[in-house]
């Protein structure tokens, strides 16, 4: 069985636990989108990751990890990543690899768009990694791929400093490259788990355009960007928070009154421990949007939902989630493409009363209080996708399976 794991809202939903979580059961792990902007975070007892380029499945030490086509890989940040991985005792000697298909990001990349971004009229908040030029140089054809490295008309075009800059990289960066289609052809009874990076909202494509990133963080991507065919995804999960949280830019119309001081959005925000892991940036918090889940949960076909960061509201005496958009006098139950219709919407929330219990006590979902239950089951029945995975705390022991 393939499995997919993506977003489903705007990043930052436990991916990276999540997938560190079921990559037991897979033997290769294979992350299709996005770069060094990512921060996957994992917490096995008293030891935490933060992971940014390398798959969430590289803690255990028997799993391959492969860094697919569809990401942009900054070689200062991957070798970085690998030597603070080496220096906390992972050994990762073969059995990292890059496809041959994955682009570079270079150091003027990052420049440009640190400047771009500040001079835009309303920024998009990007993480400054390069990532939005990386991809809009491989659109344009002018990008370097891994495979580029050795070919020698190419990397004479570059640069001078470009050139200066791979030189140091080149033999390792070539040592872990792969064809991974012909790789994973070749473990055609291996379980492959494909890792997704930010959030579908966050997809060019489908996401809250022009507040996107420039990968495919959708559901799709995980075919492209993983070199594989689309039929060879068995399963599709989509990871989402009990609350939502966007960072930099962009509609939310389910924000928590669009002010951090507001009292829940600080209590969500220093419960959940809401700041970026690449940037330390803290995030934008609000009401769960059901209408923007039930979005992704349609075109991504989403067999399964994870949902993670309900112990977040233990402590609460109610919980509201969006149900509806209320734009000018117009009750909305889809989620528009319009950047105006977003910015002028207003949630319709409904209330849930709360558990004011600790989740973490609960080892199955039957323990779980009953008004947790509701709060799940609403969400099943308004996405018309089950729920089959509950996080109910970072620690890889703090998930329970339904089913
Ligand atoms: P970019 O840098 O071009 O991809 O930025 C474009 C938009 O995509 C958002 N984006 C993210 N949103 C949530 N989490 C991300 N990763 C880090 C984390 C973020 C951080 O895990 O915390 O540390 O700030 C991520 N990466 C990109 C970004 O905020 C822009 O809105
Ligand atoms: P990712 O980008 O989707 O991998 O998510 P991040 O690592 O950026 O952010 C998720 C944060 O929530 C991390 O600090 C995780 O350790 C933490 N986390 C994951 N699942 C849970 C959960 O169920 N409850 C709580 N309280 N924290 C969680
Ligand atoms: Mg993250």
């Amino acid at each position: 069985m393939n499995v997919v794991v993506i977003g489903a809202q705007w990043g930052d939903e436990g991916k990276g636990k999540i997938v560190d979580y079921l990559a037991n059961e897979a033997q290769i792990i294979v992350r299709f989108a996005g770069g060094a902007n990512a921060g996957h975070t994992i917490v096995i007892g008293d030891e935490q990751y933060a992971l940014h380029l390398i798959p969430s499945g590289v803690l255990y030490p028997d799993k391959v990890v492969i860094l697919g086509a569809g990401m942009v890989i900054d070689p200062v940040a991957l070798f970085n990543e690998l030597s603070m991985l080496q220096e906390r005792g992972i050994d990762t000697a073969g059995r990292v690899f890059i496809s041959d298909r994955a682009h570079i990001v270079l150091p003027r990349y990052i420049e440009i768009d640190k400047q771009r971004d500040a001079a835009r009229k309303t920024p998009i908040g990007t993480t400054g990694r390069g990532i939005g030029i990386t991809y809009s140089m491989k659109s344009d054809r002018d990008g370097i791929r891994i495979a580029d490295l050795s070919w020698k008309e190419k990397m004479d075009e570059l640069e001078p400093a470009d050139r200066e800059f791979l030189a140091p990289f080149i033999d390792r960066l070539q040592d872990m490259a792969i064809d991974v289609s012909v790789y994973l052809t070749h473990h055609k009874n291996s379980q492959i788990l494909f890792e997704g990076a930010q959030g579908a909202l966050l997809d060019l494509d489908l996401g809250t355009y022009p507040y996107v990133s420039s990968g495919m963080s959708c559901a799709a991507g995980a075919a492209v960007g993983g070199c594989v065919g689309p039929r060879n995804l068995d399963k599709i999960l989509g990871v989402f928070k009990a609350y939502s949280t966007r960072v930099g830019n962009g509609p939310f119309p389910s924000e928590f009154n669009d002010n951090s001081e507001d009292e829940i959005c600080r209590f969500v925000r220093e419960t959940g421990r809401e700041y970026g892991v690449t940037t330390g940036r803290p995030r934008r918090c609000g009401y769960l949007d059901l209408v923007a889940l039930r979005y992704t949960c349609l075109t991504n076909s989403i067999d399964s939902l994870v949902m993670t960061h309900l112990d977040v509201y233990d402590t609460l005496d109610e919980i509201q989630a969006c149900v509806a958009y209320q734009i000018g006098s117009k009750r909305v139950e889809t989620f528009p493409a319009s950047i105006e219709s977003l910015n002028a919407a207003k949630p319709v929330l409904r209330r849930f009363p709360g558990w004011k219990k600790s989740l973490k006590q609960a080892l199955t979902y039957e323990e779980f209080p009953e008004e947790a239950m509701e709060y799940i089951e609403f969400i099943e029945r308004f996405c018309e996708t089950p729920v089959d995975i509950v996080s109910v705390g970072y620690d890889r022991k703090e998930t329970i399976i339904r089913k």
